[in-house]
Formats: C-alpha cells, structure tokens, sequence
C-alpha cells in the first residue's frame, strides 16, 4: 500500500525552493520555517490540484449522487501533514526537506490550527470528511470561513483568557477564493404577493443584501486520487448596492452594508452544547445555508432537467439543528425560484434534507423568538409557519384532541421557533450518534415523534479518522503496527484486531510499551516547554481533554485530586503509584462556573506541585490552549482515559475513541460511546464506575437525590468539600470557590457526590491494575486491538449505504 501515489523528491526539492524565491525572493537557506511552511504548501496544493479537477470531472461524467453537509463547524485542524499524510508521501517529503536543511516538525508547527469549531461536533465533521474521501463518496463540506476561529486560551493567574484566534494573517495556502460561484443572501425586509399567469408569487422587498463568496479547501483522500472539497462562505458587501448608495449620497447605508457583511463571518461562537440566542448566529445560519443550497441547486441544473429528481442527486445531512433553516431555505427554493405547488416541493424537501441529533442538554435546544426570526427572514418565516401549520395538522388527526402532543411536537409554540422539530418534520432519517444516545431519544426526548414515525429513526455511532489520531499523531506506533500486520489498516481499521494475538507475548508487550514511553517523553518535554512543570514520564498519565462542562465533570476528577491529596498526607498507609493528572480544556467565554473549575484545576495544581513532601507522588498539569494539533501528542501519550460525564449526558464523545485506538484504558461511566467500547474491548480492559443512566434519570423524574446525605456520612466527602471554601487553595480570597461548594451541596445536579465513592474506587482499580505491568500491557495493547469499530470510515459506510444512498467513485490520473 505504501506506494500508492508517485513523489518525485528531486523535483519537489526544486518547487520548494523556486516558491521560496518567487514568494519571499530569497534563497532557501535564508528563508524562516514560516516562508519554507508556505513553500512546501504550495508545492503540495500543486500535487493536490489535478486530483481535485479529475475527481470533479468525474463527479460530473458520472452525474453522481452528492451528499452536502452542512455545519456551522469544521474543526480540521492543521492541513499539511495531513495532506501528506494521505497523498502516502509523508515520509519522503520529510527525507527531502532533511536534505534542504529543514525539520518537518518543525514546518508543521508553523502552520495554524483551522479552528473553526468548538469540539466534538465540530471535529467530528472534519473526520467525516477525510473518510468520506478516503471511501471516494462524493461529497461537499458546507460551512462559514470565520475571520477569527476558536479562541486561543491563554492562562494567567490560573484563570482562563480568551485571545483572538488571527489564524489567516500569513494566509492559507491550501484554500482557493471562487468568485465566479458568489451568490446573494437576503436578510429583512417585508414579503409582498404577486400574481403571475394566474399563481401567486411571494416576494421579498425592501431587504439588505450580502455577497457570499465561496472558498474551497481540499480535502485530500487517503491513497485514492480524491480529493472532494471543504466549502466555506465568506461574505462581502454587495458592491452595485454600494456603488448606487454612493450616487445617492447615502454614504452610511453603505458603509452599513459594509459593516453588515462584515460582521457576519467575523467570529466563531465558542459555545458547546449550549444556545445563547443571538441575533447574529441566525443571521450566520442562514447565510450559509442560503448559500450552499442555492449553489446545490444551481449544480445539479447543470446536469439535471427534472427538479423532481433532486433527491436522487442531493442529500443535505444537517450537523444538529444549527443548519435546520436549510428545510424552509430549500421550500423556498422549489416554490418561488422553481415554480413548484406546496406538496410537489415538500416531498422533494423531504426525501432530500437528513438530520442528526447530538445532545440531549436542554440548554442546547435552539428556540428562536418568532419576533427575531420573522423580522430576519420574513419569507422564511412565512414557510415555517406553513409547514407548522400542516404538521399540526397531522398531529392531530393522529392523535384527535390530545392537545399535549400539539404542545410537544409543534414548530411554533410559546411565541419561539423550534429548530429541532423543524428539523424532524422537514427529514426522511433523524439520527443519534451512539447506541445509547439514539435509545434516549427514542425512549423520552423524542419519543412522540419516534412513536408518530418510527422508522425515520435510526443509530450511527461516532467515529474518528486513523489517519489524523494514529498514522500522523502517533508515528512510532504506526509503524510498529504495521510490521506486525501490514498498513491495510490504515484505510481498514477493523484489521487491528490481527494485534490480538501479541497482547499476551511479553517481547511484544514491551515493545507496544516502550512506544507508550516514548511518548510520554514527548509529551513531557512538550509540557515542559509550555508549562514549566517537570512530570515523569514513569508515572501514569491520567487525562482528561475536552471541552470544559459541568456534565463533563472535571470537577468530580479534581475534586478526587485532592482527596488523593488529603490522603498522601495524612494516612501514613496510604500507598499510590505516582500519577501524573493532565487536564486540557476550553470554557465558553460566558460560562462562569466552568472558568472557575479551570481556575480550581490550577490552583490545585499550584498547591500540590510545589509541597516537596509527597515526593511528586501527584503531579496536576493544566494544558493551555487544549486543541487539534496538541491532541495529537496528548493521545498518543494517554495511559489512563478519563471518560466521566453524568450518565446519559453525553451524547457519545470521540475523544475516548482517540485514547482507545492509541492504547489508553477507559476509566469511564456507562455513557455515550463509552458502553461500546466495553463491548468492543470487554469489561476487563476498562474501568467503569458510577450511577447507570437508567437510574440518573430515574433519579431525575422523582427530582432529584440530596447531596447533604452523602455530605453527612462521607468525612472524607466533607474534607475536601471544606477545603474549597476554607482558602487551602485560595488563601487570597477563601470564598472564591464557594459557588462550587454551593453548588455541589445543594443540588449537585451532575451527581459528581453521588458517584464520588465509586470514582475513588475505580482510581484504585486503576492503581492496581498498572502495578501489574503485564496485565496492563495485555489491557492496553486489547484496547487498540479492539477499537477498529471506532473508526469514522465505519461510520461513513453507515450514513452512505443507509441514509445517503451514495455510490463510490474510482480516480486516475492520467
Ligand atoms: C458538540 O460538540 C456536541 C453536541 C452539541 O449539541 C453541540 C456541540 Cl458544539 C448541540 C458533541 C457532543 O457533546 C458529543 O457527545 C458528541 O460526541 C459530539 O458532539 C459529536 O457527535
């Protein structure tokens, strides 16, 4: 497999070096890595490009069936290694950029993340795109080409500070600026009716305009020759408007227009799981979406005569309800641009929009105000109310006079616009993205729309791509693999199981081990550099990377870190083996409790790092800015895999594939995709603790359990929960943390008290288990054994062959 696509090194040497001097006018040995970054960037794009323009070509010979997903984010993190990575020249680019002087390591590090998303929604798209090219689906990545992405975290003082993420000052040499593909947005405004040859036309007037301007980035297939594309919208101000405003003298409304179109794709909004309700975000929403569905439309024109066809060409997969206005859009579309009735473009719309669904916190829900939404998009709006007033039409012949059913699964109710039940109306397959999670929606919070249609329900459990998280971020490993069972793995994950048979041979569990250790080397060094902090690479790595969320539950392990704490200094028998505690995390700028955990983790850390008399049994590492590239090195490192939201909570998480594949042991509850990977892995090689969800939501129904039961009987419970508000870790100001104290023993909504007893016991089931190096050896080297199921191009298979209907295209060059 290796060989997959020809590199000619010589000739790649010289393109490098002619870029230098024809961007920078310098030789190469004077060139910085930044200038010698963008040098080999445009060199690979070069390579890039006649694949890209034969996979379309042939898209378009073949008329093919394309699926659009659409996503306010796409977290694709850094691109060249990757694009080297899957045109299989990784290797020789390094061998040559050795020969010009150069470090590839170093020229990657030159290159910003793409942070244009928040976490596993985001990411999880970006995987979804690499398998979609690597399995040759021919597909579109439909989103917004923020100005500023995913803030950059800074830490000071232990609190979190959010910096501007400039991630296109020295440009980006992989994305290509269409013009020729811009299309107008129309937001405002009022509608007007005309009739035309004896039909009612809808009209909006008296709207502002805006300009959408495609980019499109590559995205590279592994091995394959194709390469489909990463479409992101900029927007502009629409310059005849402008123009005719200067005429008129109405130098403001220009300047507002301006202004307008600028704010639009200024700015990422760093909230997970979470709606805050802005105006701005719906006008981002609707601006994509506008975009990329009358671009759709516009392409299969192209090759299509028949409108009724769309959905033998088109799916348009919605990432969660943020793209939901894609149903009314389309609606719109076929009614007054294509002429058609109601029901003609109705079923059109619904055999052609899919979506998935990927969290139950209800803080996510977006509910937009019907003021709001029908001020910004009156037209829209108009077909909203339409559909609503058609669904519930249904509804209630379903179910006559049962006025609850209305009031649950209706679009409009209480004076908002529900995205997630004009979501479910307006798709042929709504989707959760674990076996427990999609359970949950069928079972309580979908379950009437599950039971009026149950056969549009169905599961697709996450993945991740091995080609980022393993052959790139995990170098040693990789190739360690594949001398034991070939590279087929690398486009066909479920082969890992052939390492099955190793995970008992003691030579090879050294070896799996030493590459563990090697890791964590450079991860040490990298924590180093970036923290100061010196951490053993002996010790066990605990880490927990992730989004910061209280249903995350970075408290319950912090909190255990001080009770660990308590004890290595009070209980002369108390005997752990040093572990070294890694946190990584981003709280949402508004989120005050979650920036007040990240101040704890810190403070905490200040404290144990520096008492000299536990003998750096404890070790706590607060990782700044936690993103794509630093995950790479994190993963790879991970021996203990911190998976502990509140049962039920998270939906499936993808971080815990990532640890699992490089050869981590869940310690984890039974949530989200953590129960498949017991399945996968079995019960023994991981650790699993705390309430069920069943029983969280039992709990939860009879409102809730009280916290001041376990307060009263656990002193141990009681010290730790003291030492938050009696300044052990704040003696500059004891109260700081008394919000977290409050919260935990009043509510304690995430039940971090209630599991706490069965957390402390799974940490010593783990402190155990890595006594045993043998056994250890055999569970981690079972866990990347066994995580071939975790792998995105499973998913994608999934979504082709049982939502899309896609049909796989082959690529040559010739
Ligand atoms: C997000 O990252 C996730 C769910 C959201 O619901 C929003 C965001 Cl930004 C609206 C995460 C889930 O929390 C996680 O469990 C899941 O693995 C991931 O999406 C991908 O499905």
């Amino acid at each position: 497999m290796k060989k997959l696509i020809d590199f000619d090194k010589e000739g790649f040497k010289k393109e490098v070096i002619t870029n230098v001097k024809t961007l920078y006018r310098r030789p190469i040995e004077e060139a910085t890595p930044q200038q010698v970054f963008q040098a080999v960037s445009y060199a690979v794009k070069d390579d890039i490009i006649d694949r890209w323009i034969a996979t379309h070509k042939e898209y378009e010979k073949k008329n093919v069936k394309t699926v659009y997903y659409l996503s306010m984010e796409f977290l694709m993190g850094r691109a060249l290694g990757n694009n080297l990575i899957n045109l299989t020249y990784y290797d020789a680019v390094k061998e040559a950029l050795d020969e010009l002087g150069f470090d590839l390591n170093l020229i990657e590090d030159q290159e910003p993340d793409a942070a244009l998303g928040n976490g596993g929604l985001g990411r999880l798209a970006a995987c979804f795109l690499d398998s979609l090219a690597t399995l040759g689906y021919p597909a579109y990545g439909c989103g917004i080409r923020y100005r500023y992405g995913m803030f950059k975290q800074a830490i000071k003082d232990g609190y979190q500070i959010e910096l501007p993420d400039d991630w296109l000052k020295d440009g980006n040499p992989f994305e290509i600026k269409r013009p020729e593909y811009a299309v107008e947005v129309k937001f405002g405004g009022y509608v007007r009716v005309e009739n035309r040859d004896g039909r009612n036309y809808f009209i909006q007037d008296g709207y502002q305009t805006v300009r959408a301007v495609p980019y499109d980035v590559p995205v590279v297939g592994y091995g394959n020759n194709v390469v489909n594309t990463l479409r992101i919208w900029d927007a502009e101000a629409d310059q005849e408007f402008c123009l005719d405003s200067f005429d008129k003298g109405e130098y403001e409304k220009a300047v507002e227009q301006q202004n307008l179109a600028k704010t639009i794709v200024e700015v990422l909004y760093p909230n997970d799981n979470h709606y805050a309700g802005k105006e701005l975000r719906l006008r981002q929403q609707y601006f994509f979406i506008s975009a990329s569905v009358q671009r759709a439309i516009l392409k299969f024109k192209e090759k299509n005569s028949d409108i009724h066809n769309l959905p033998d060409k088109v799916t348009f997969q919605m990432n969660d309800t943020h793209p939901t206005v894609a149903v009314a859009e389309l609606m719109r579309i076929l009614m007054d641009e294509e002429g058609l009735e109601w029901d003609d473009a109705w079923d059109i719309t619904t055999r052609t929009c899919a979506y998935t669904n990927h969290t139950i916190m209800a803080e996510a829900l977006e509910k937009w105000p019907i003021e709001l939404f029908s001020r910004l998009l009156p037209r829209i709006y108009q077909i909203v109310e339409e559909i609503n007033r058609r669904f519930v039409l249904k509804i209630q012949s379903m179910y006559p006079g049962n006025q609850d059913k209305v009031k649950n699964m209706a679009i409009l109710y209480d004076g908002q616009v529900k995205m997630a039940h004009l979501a479910i109306a307006g798709s042929y397959s709504v989707n959760g993205v674990a076996a427990l999670h999609t359970k949950i929606l069928e079972e309580r919070e979908l379950k009437d729309f599950y039971e009026m249609r149950p056969e549009q329900f169905n599961n697709k459990t996450n993945g991740i791509t091995q080609r980022r998280f393993l052959l790139h971020g995990n170098p040693l490993l990789a190739s360690w693999i594949t001398d034991k069972i070939g590279d087929e793995w690398i486009v066909k994950l479920s082969n890992l199981k052939k390492l099955k048979v190793y995970a008992t041979d003691e030579k090879y569990q050294q070896e799996f081990m030493n590459i563990k250790y090697q890791n964590k080397i450079r991860l040490a060094n990298y924590i180093k550099e970036h923290n100061g902090v010196d951490v053993d690479p002996r010790s066990i790595f605990d880490v927990q990377v992730k989004r910061l969320h209280e249903y995350k539950r970075q408290l319950l392990n912090i909190l255990h870190v001080m009770y660990q704490y308590n004890e290595l200094k009070t209980n002369p028998s108390y005997d752990m083996y040093p572990t070294t505690y890694i946190f990584g995390a981003k709280a949402s700028a508004g989120y005050k409790r979650a920036k007040l955990i990240i101040k704890l983790i810190n403070s905490v850390a200040d404290v144990i790092n520096n008492d000299a008399s536990i003998k750096g049994k404890i070790k706590v590492v607060f990782i700044e800015n936690y993103r794509v590239s630093n995950a790479e090195l994190i993963f790879a490192a991970a021996d203990v895999s911190e998976q502990i939201s509140t049962a039920s909570r998270e939906a499936s998480g993808t971080g815990n594939m990532k640890f699992m594949l490089n050869g981590a042991v869940t310690l984890g509850t039974m949530d989200g995709a953590n129960v498949e990977i017991v399945e996968e892995v079995g019960e023994e090689n991981a650790v699993i603790f705390g309430l069920r969800a069943e029983e969280v939501m039992k709990y939860e129904r009879e409102g809730g359990y009280n916290p001041k039961d376990i307060y009263n009987n656990d002193a141990a419970v009681r010290t730790v929960l003291t030492q938050l508000i009696n300044g052990m870790y704040s003696s500059d100001d004891p109260d700081r943390f008394r919000d977290l104290y409050d919260s935990l023993i009043n509510e304690d909504v995430y039940f971090i008290l209630k599991d706490f007893a069965s957390y402390v016991e799974a940490h010593r089931k783990i402190d155990t288990l890595y006594r045993d190096e043998k056994n250890w050896a055999k569970m981690v080297m079972l866990n990347t054994a066994c995580s071939g199921k975790f792998s995105s191009d499973r998913t994608i298979e999934e979504y082709a062959k049982e939502i899309w209907n896609l049909k796989k295209v082959k690529v040559t060059l010739d």
